[in-house]
């Protein structure tokens, strides 16, 4: 999951969506307590989305997913402007030290902490300690600047149809599909997220990785790749940039390929289209039906609990179908 938000939309509850989005990101990183995590990114979610501004804690707890704390938090920072909790968790140097440290793609919770326990407390003390990070830290440290930028929607697009273009030169069988925030129509990116599958690959085949590493070596080639953070059989996860000219410099991007099984692909489409928020409603939703649904499958739980086999899918308005809902466009799943 990358670390930034889509700031184009309007929002006239922005700055209790900030602090709810610092608390979260503070239990996540810091405390590591991934509830916690859920509970104010959902609710920083619901504000985004209401239309009025907000006016009182009392008319929050009104909406979806606003308890009794949240609610209080927003009365204090409708009354002071801030909140005494935030002060006190920007004041702690260890806090901000992990926070500043888990942007850096590659070091999560854990390896911040060990870090911090060093002695290494910003991104500046990393550039003095390269030979503690592992090669995904090193390239995101040496990328920081760049990976913090969000990508606009037209820079998506060339680099869409850049590897598009050179994927379909490989083989045209292949099918490939840029999701994320991107498929949701979002004005700018913070990744560029790509399914790819092909026919002679289903999950009941043999593995074949060869399908992603021709499509990686080529991009290599090209120099449209220009690092490997990790390559498995599956999963690609890398470095990518335009080709610079007289009147257009481009920065680094984050670039994903996951291979995905041809019978598996609508659900991982789903799944990677996101927003994750969406996909947590619809699971639960799914599960509510009697179905488990994952990146992989939708599958009918039994009376017994235990899930059966893989039902059908050949396009995502048959997963809808499945768990009864209303078809959403992808435009429409930006929970
Ligand atoms: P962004 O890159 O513009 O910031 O947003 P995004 O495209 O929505 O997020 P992403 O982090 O690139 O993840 C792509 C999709 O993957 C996301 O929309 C939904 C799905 N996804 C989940 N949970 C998780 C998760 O824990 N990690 C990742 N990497 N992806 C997840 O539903
Ligand atoms: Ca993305
Ligand atoms: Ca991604």
């Amino acid at each position: 999951m990358s670390k930034r938000k889509d700031p184009t939309v309007e929002n006239p509850n922005k700055d209790f969506c900030d602090f709810l989005m610092e608390l979260a990101n503070y239990e996540k990183n810091v405390n590591r307590q991934m509830h916690k995590y859920n509970v104010y990114r959902k609710a920083a979610g619901v504000l985004a989305k209401h239309p009025e501004r907000i006016k009182s804690g009392r008319e929050a707890k009104g909406l979806d997913g606003i308890g009794d704390k949240i609610g209080k938090k927003i009365d204090e920072f409708i009354h002071t402007g801030k909140l005494e909790k935030l002060e006190k968790i920007r004041a702690d140097d260890t806090n901000t030290a992990i926070t500043e440290l888990t942007k850096v793609t590659g070091i999560g919770p854990a390896a911040a902490q060990k870090f911090v326990q060093d002695g290494i407390m910003s991104i500046e003390d990393l550039k003095n300690h390269t030979d503690k990070l592992n090669h995904h830290q090193q390239i995101g440290l040496k990328h920081y600047e760049d990976f913090e930028k969000r990508i606009p929607r037209e820079e998506m697009i060339e680099l869409q149809d850049k590897a598009f273009s050179e994927i379909n030169s490989i083989d045209t069988e292949y099918t490939a599909k840029v999701c994320g925030s991107f498929r949701r129509g979002a004005a700018s990116s913070g990744d560029i997220d790509i399914l790819l599958t092909h026919p002679s690959y289903t999950s009941t085949s043999k593995k074949m990785p060869d399908l992603l590493r021709r499509v990686v070596a080529r991009l290599e080639e090209i120099s449209f790749v220009t690092d490997r953070l990790s390559l498995g059989d599956s999963k690609f996860m890398g470095v990518c940039k335009l080709e610079d000219t007289d009147d257009a410099k481009h920065c680094y991007r984050r670039i994903d390929i996951r291979l995905i099984p041809h019978d598996q692909y609508y659900c991982a489409l789903l799944y990677f289209t996101g927003s994750d928020m969406f996909n947590k409603d619809m699971r639960g939703v799914a599960l509510e039906k009697g179905f488990t649904l994952n990146e992989y499958t939708i599958r009918p739980v039994g009376s017994t609990g235990v899930p059966g086999e893989p039902l059908p899918v050949s396009c995502e308005e048959d997963i809808f179908d499945y768990v009864d809902m209303t078809f959403k466009k992808p435009s429409e799943r930006n929970a």
